[in-house]
């Protein structure tokens, strides 16, 4: 039986189950669409109803309240796009390749040229370099070539009315709201990403109300069509998120021969003093400085790939996007921006993991004992603190990276041990006596 129970999940409650319940719903219509469901409909129209009185306690203008969401419609594709999991997990090499090439450092360098008095500007009242901010419109935007087309209250009331990530969405959709009393925008001109991600920076609307500012004095904050807005709007926001002035958010650098791989990774945190008495030096074979700044050493590709050494500014950078390859690539994109070439060491072009060769891998992990959770074909950090452990036990490379070479490595030592298994079963099952 086709239940309509799993359609529109937050105004039936019912929690986790349901999120993915309602992907097996998807073939059904919607409202807007030919054939509407009068069930699916119905819900929709009730979590609107909900969403309004939200909105009304948290004392958003009733006119606003009845006019913007009176207007919304639900968008399938927004759910769709929520749910695409991706079929394979993106390696270094082919995220950083892909977002930063020649023609992207060249119009980076371009437009570095063309906005360099604002930006200069900029970097005296908020401390962030020229560079970086070029290289955020770059990774957002393609410097704003692509600012998003969809509507962004549609998208927002969607995802609130979908019980995934529905109270992170209606909080959004709250400031959305909020965007629109404040005159910045409204139902038919607030258009963004299928996330509700908006303008040159692709600011959410709570970060849009905290952090966008007015630079060119019409005393609206216009993240879609002004530039000196939009980049000042950047400036504040990651001078908020704690930007070190004079700081770089890392550098490429050179492990030394005996390196202990379980010292990788941002947990472990490290004055830079000390990591020079490791003996990590910097690409042109130099010592680090011999400085107290706090770092730490990341891998991304494993240990035949580029090994950085990362400072605060990095984490500056998680905090608008939480992702390790992000802030690298902003990282790397500002550095080549302002003239550096290439990594000393390119990442490896390994292949991608599908899910189902993580699962085996963790299959394999627990089998021989190591507790690596659940077995969900993400390639966490239990996975790979376990295999870590495994490597080190096998006398391998311990740098909990499943490159190529690891994952034959696995296979080879899974094969042997099932041909022992079975040589032991056949033994056993031979019947014969001594
Ligand atoms: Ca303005």
């Amino acid at each position: 039986m086709k239940s309509y129970d799993c359609k529109i999940g937050r105004c039936l409650l019912g929690g986790a189950v349901l999120g993915w319940a309602s992907l097996a719903c998807s073939g059904l219509s919607w409202a807007g669409e030919q054939g509407v469901e009068p069930a699916a409909d119905a819900h929709f129209s009730q979590c609107v109803a909900e969403l309004k009185q939200r909105a009304l306690d948290e004392k958003i203008a009733p006119e606003v309240v009845d006019t913007q969401l009176g207007a919304v419609s639900y968008v399938a594709r927004v759910i769709e796009l929520d749910r695409k999991q991706p079929e394979f997990t993106e390696t270094f090499h082919n995220y950083l390749l892909q977002r930063v090439n020649e023609q992207r450092i060249q119009k980076g360098r371009q437009m570095l040229k063309q906005h360099y008095d604002l930006l200069l500007q900029l970097t005296r009242e908020y401390g962030i370099p020229p560079q970086y901010l070029v290289a955020f419109w770059g990774l957002e935007t393609n410097f704003g070539s692509y600012l998003g087309k969809m509507n962004v209250l549609d998208s927002l009331t969607t995802l609130a009315c979908d019980p995934r990530r529905s109270e992170f969405f209606t909080v959004e959709l709250m400031e959305a709201l909020r965007l629109v009393e404040d005159g910045v925008a409204d139902h038919t001109t607030m258009l963004g990403s299928w996330a509700g991600a908006m303008g040159n920076m692709q600011f959410m609307p709570s970060a849009y109300r905290r952090y966008a500012l007015d630079a060119d004095g019409d005393k609206k904050a216009d993240l879609w069509n002004s530039l000196p807005d939009a980049f000042t709007s950047a400036a504040h926001f990651l001078n908020k998120l704690g930007w070190e002035r004079n700081l770089r958010w890392g550098r490429e650098v050179q492990l030394p021969e005996k390196f202990d791989y379980a010292l990788a990774g941002r947990d472990v945190r490290k004055p830079l003093s000390e990591w020079r008495q490791l003996g990590i030096r910097d690409v042109a074979g130099n010592p680090v400085p011999n400085l107290e700044l706090s770092a730490s050493v990341i891998i991304p590709s494993g240990h035949r790939g580029p090994a950085f050494m990362v400072y605060q500014n990095f984490d500056v950078i998680m905090g608008w996007n939480r992702s390790e390859f992000y802030a690298l690539a902003v990282g790397h994109l500002a550095d080549r921006i302002n003239g550096a070439g290439e990594l000393a060491v390119m990442p490896p072009d390994d292949e991608r993991l599908t899910v189902e060769t993580v699962q085996w891998v963790q299959k394999a992990l627990t089998q021989a004992g190591y507790d690596i959770g659940a077995v969900d074909g993400i390639f966490g950090t239990r996975t790979k603190r376990a295999l870590r452990d495994l490597q080190k036990s096998q006398g391998w490379v311990a740098d909990g990276y499943l490159s190529d070479e690891t994952l034959n490595l696995l296979k080879a030592a899974s094969n042997s041990k099932q041909a022992a298994d079975t040589d032991q079963a056949s033994d056993s099952d031979s019947g014969e006596q001594p």
